[in-house]
């Protein structure tokens, strides 16, 4: 028998940025909801994708961003308790709109944390190539890989 292997993979990132776009784009089936409004995930939601003996469990989350209210500081909290308990977090940034405040401050938290996480430049179908690499590289924390995507 194969050695079958598996792993979780939090998407995690601000509002908006194409997290539940990516997981079913990654799972290849519609489980979460997308829509143009931010704050559409609510709660964490897996899907599975599978390529021979390897299985990978991304977690959907909810975007994170400065709560104000009880509601929203459940919902970052659920955010970040998904990066917590994954195996590697992948952090979603909406190249449109590059290093925002919400990224920025997400960017920080994981500076502080042992694990490496991985930033994923998405929506790249939406700015020049030429200015990817410089949005990329726009990451302060050390510990961050960085990649790009178009989930859409
Ligand atoms: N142009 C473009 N639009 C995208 C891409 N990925 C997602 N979108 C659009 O961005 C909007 C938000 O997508 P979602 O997947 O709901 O974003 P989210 O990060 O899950 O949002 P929250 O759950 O609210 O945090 C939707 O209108 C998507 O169609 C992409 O790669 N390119
Ligand atoms: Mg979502």
């Amino acid at each position: 028998m194969p050695q079958t292997r598996c792993g979780y993979v939090a998407l995690i990132g601000a509002p908006n940025s194409g997290k539940s776009t990516l997981l079913n784009r990654l799972v290849g089936r519609k489980l979460a909801i997308v829509t143009p409004k931010a704050q559409t995930t609510r709660n964490r939601l897996l899907g599975i994708a599978m390529e021979g003996p390897t299985q990978i469990v991304f977690v959907d989350t909810p975007g994170i961003f400065a709560p104000r209210r009880r509601l929203d500081r459940a919902m970052v909290a659920a955010a970040w308790s998904g990066a917590e308990d994954a195996d590697e977090a992948l952090l979603l940034v909406d190249a449109s709109r590059g290093i925002d405040r919400d990224t920025r401050r997400i960017l920080d938290r994981l500076a502080g944390r042992s694990r490496r996480s991985i930033l994923a430049l998405n929506k790249i179908d939406l700015v020049p190539r030429e200015s990817l690499l410089g949005r990329a590289s726009d990451r302060g924390g050390s510990n961050t890989r960085a990649g790009l995507s178009a989930a859409a």
